[in-house]
């Protein structure tokens, strides 16, 4: 384990010499890289409006909450012209350009891997990153116009239909991804963009139901009902928010979010991405639908035999925006079949099933609406198979494209109540990290190994592979919670007790200390948290919220809700028998995904870009160092400090080497074999220029500038 500054940094300041007092653009280049100076850096930068700082390959970014004259035409060309981004300022621009280089010179893909905290400024920074690849890339095979070619900027516009249905105002971001994303971007030889996939995971659709306070639902539904006054869109017969039950306790404006300007954004990306107007009064009625289905309230009989409705009007509302056959929607919502022996007879839910069910219904189709979205966004910006939307043909030569993928997920999270969503996201920041472990700790070790050279010292990290076993392994967490599925009497506290059963003592699971408490500790790499496990067997197992689901959908007179309805029946019928409902299950589909991407990113070269919030308040020009450096300690970037000073922070190939300081050659002329020319020239400015610590690696490479 590594030793953390005790004190912590922010008192420790005394380590911080003169030198460093210049917040210098790359951490690698201070003579004594600590803490407290790494920490003092990133604050003198930010408060210069330098919001970026580099360590090696990784980008620390610090959200200045406020606008910068940084991404004008005029910076973007300057990276666009640049040879190496190391001679510019650190900028999210020449990330991107490092990447595309990367796409260039080599045969890897790249990866740019952005994480931080919520409200760091990391969707931000991907829209800067995806702007500059389009603008860099824009023409290039197929048009060179040198205008944003259609599918650049096709592109772009999918942001504002993910924001309009993924975001929401929290307390901590007004406009917080309530998702997680990656972009696939796909490149031809030449780098011309020949498509873009979009996967998207943990969607937080229990958000549709109900709000915390100082909250608010997603975006779109705040744009539809300002939207809904006017013309085309009054059919929806929408009101104003207070008269929707999932948006009574919403705030009902928020800061910085025009509603108004986002729809017509919204409709306008529609149009771009060809998404017929009436595909999209579809989904708007889909949305109006579950509004409507909202306010379905119910009550039983004085006998309790029976269970009906409180007033008709919002289900006739619902089953008219929604296109559904009225009684099917009734008896579908009220009833179910309770299958005795050979029998099966049908009886009333109970009030709170009833509820449940009208929920789930409501979340189940605004989760699959959101699925919808990206599938057609995705299937419209495809364009490997030589077929182009435009009708122009794409290049149909046989080579596999070039990807450069882009990252923007939930970071870490700890709240007073932690359920199984934060479970999931924890353990993908956790998978993340040990990724970034490896590909920076290891790597550095393993790569000088490799070059004969000895690091000296024994360089240590956070390993944190234990915690992902622990989740995610063969027998883990995950696993067991799979297990309980097929398990008739299994309850959450059963699930609890396997597993502490299981997996302690262990130094990263912590056993609660009130029996009976239905939950347990796990100690992340970035901090300890609390999960309650009430409600992760239901949450698991995922069921339909109503048994005839499938089929009421299919009856729909909307093609979209059909759509849904037939891929539910699929799936239903596609679930392997073997496995049973453990392979439908919320996690197991979850682990898949995330096995996905990770094999993805490991496949790539990796960028990573670490987002900062500076202060909790959103305000420019605040730097509260505690929260800083907190998040400098958990995102691993002191680690990569150390570790890229005790080995080489820089390194060429010889020929690159001997290109760029040719005319040294001419004072100390080599031979043929360019390692011992390198090695010449080594010796020479050892001697002539003292230049200390330069070495000569065994293999092809240079290695050059070690700290010590
Ligand atoms: V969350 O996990 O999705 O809740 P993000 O994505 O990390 O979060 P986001 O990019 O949405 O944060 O940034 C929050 C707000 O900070 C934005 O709405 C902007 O108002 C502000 N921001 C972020 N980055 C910049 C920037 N480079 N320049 C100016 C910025 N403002
Ligand atoms: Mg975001």
């Amino acid at each position: 384990m590594v030793q953390r500054c005790p004190e912590g940094a922010v008192q420790d300041l005394s380590q911080v010499q003169d030198g460093h007092l210049d917040g210098v653009d790359d951490i690698c280049s201070l003579s004594i890289v600590t803490e407290a100076a790494l920490l003092h850096t990133v604050r003198v930068r930010s408060f210069r409006q330098q919001i970026y700082t580099r360590v090696a390959r990784i980008l620390i970014s610090v959200n200045p909450f406020h606008s910068l004259p940084i991404y004008s035409a005029k910076y973007l060309k300057d990276f666009q012209d640049a040879k190496d981004s190391f001679d510019l300022q650190p900028h999210i621009y020449g990330t991107g350009h490092d990447a595309l280089r990367g796409l260039a010179e080599g045969n890897k893909d790249q990866a740019i891997v952005i994480s931080g905290e919520s409200g760091a400024g990391k969707t931000e920074s991907a829209k800067f990153l995806l702007s500059y690849v389009a603008e860099c890339v824009k023409g290039r095979d197929l048009h060179g116009n040198g205008a944003l070619h259609g599918l650049e900027a096709r592109v772009l516009q999918t942001n504002p239909i993910l924001e309009s249905f993924g975001n929401a105002m929290t307390t901590r971001n007004a406009n917080s991804s309530r998702f997680g994303k990656w972009l696939d971007l796909r490149f031809s030889q030449a780098l011309g963009m020949k498509g873009c996939q979009i996967t998207s995971y943990l969607l937080e659709v229990t958000r549709v139901c109900g709000q915390s306070e100082g909250e608010r639902g997603f975006h779109i539904f705040f744009q539809l009902l300002q939207a809904s006054n006017e013309g085309a869109l009054k059919f929806l017969g929408l009101k104003d928010p207070s008269s929707y039950r999932y948006l009574k306790n919403s705030v009902l404006s928020a800061p910085g979010i025009d509603d108004r300007q986002n729809f017509a954004d919204l409709r306008h990306a529609f149009n771009l991405l060809g998404f017929p107007e009436e595909e999209q009064m579809q989904a708007f009625q889909i949305l109006a639908g579950i509004l409507n289905l909202g306010n379905l309230e119910f009550f039983s009989t004085e006998d309790e035999e029976e269970l009906r409705l409180e007033g008709d009007e919002p289900l006739l509302a619902a089953a008219r925006q929604l296109r559904l056959p009225l009684e099917q929607l009734r008896q579908g919502l009220l009833r179910r079949k309770v299958v005795t022996g050979r029998d099966a007879i049908e009886t009333y839910l109970r009030l709170d099933q009833a509820r449940a069910a009208r929920d789930g219904l409501s979340r189940m189709l605004y989760g699959r609406l959101f699925d919808w979205l990206i599938q057609r966004m995705n299937d419209g910006l495809e364009i490997s198979n030589g077929h182009h939307p435009d009708g122009k043909e794409g290049r149909p030569n046989g080579t596999a494209p070039r990807l450069l993928g882009i990252l923007d997920i939930s970071g870490f999270e700890s709240f007073a109540t932690n359920s199984l969503e934060q479970l999931l996201i924890n353990l993908s920041n956790e998978e993340l990290q040990l990724q970034f472990n490896e590909a920076v700790f290891k790597s550095e070790i393993e790569d000088c190994l490799k070059e004969g050279i000895d690091l000296g010292a024994t360089i240590q990290y956070e390993d944190n592979s234990d915690v992902v076993a622990l989740i995610d392994g063969r027998g883990g967490m995950l696993d067991m919670l799979d297990e309980e599925l097929a398990m008739p009497k299994a309850t959450d506290a059963t699930f609890v007790n396997k597993v502490l059963k299981a997996h302690s003592p262990s130094e990263r699971l912590i056993v609660p200390k009130f029996q009976g408490t239905v939950g347990f500790g796990i100690q992340h790499y970035a901090a300890t948290v609390t999960y309650s496990c009430d409600g992760f067997l239901e949450k698991n197992a995922d069921r339909l919220p109503l048994e005839t689901v499938a089929d009421l959908l299919q009856a729909s007179e909307l093609p979209l809700l059909q759509e849904i309805g037939q891929s539910l029946e699929q799936a239903q019928r596609t679930s392997s028998p073997q496995r049973g409902r453990q392979s439908r299950s919320a996690t197991c589909r979850f682990r898949n995904s995330l096995r996905q991407l990770m094999a993805k990113i490991q496949a790539s070269e990796t960028h990573y870009v670490r987002c900062i919030k500076p202060n909790a308040q959103n305000r420019p020009k605040e730097f509260t160092s505690v929260m800083v450096h907190e998040q400098l300690r958990y995102s691993g970037v002191l680690e990569a400090v150390r570790i890229r000073k005790q080995g080489f922070s820089c390194r060429m190939l010889f020929e690159e080497f001997l290109l760029r300081y040719r005319c040294l050659t001419l004072l100390a002329p080599g031979s043929s074999d360019r390692g011992a020319t390198v090695q010449k020239l080594l010796e020479w400015a050892a001697e002539k220029l003292a230049v200390p610590g330069l070495r000569l690696g065994s293999r092809r490479s240079l290695t050059g500038m070690a700290a010590n």
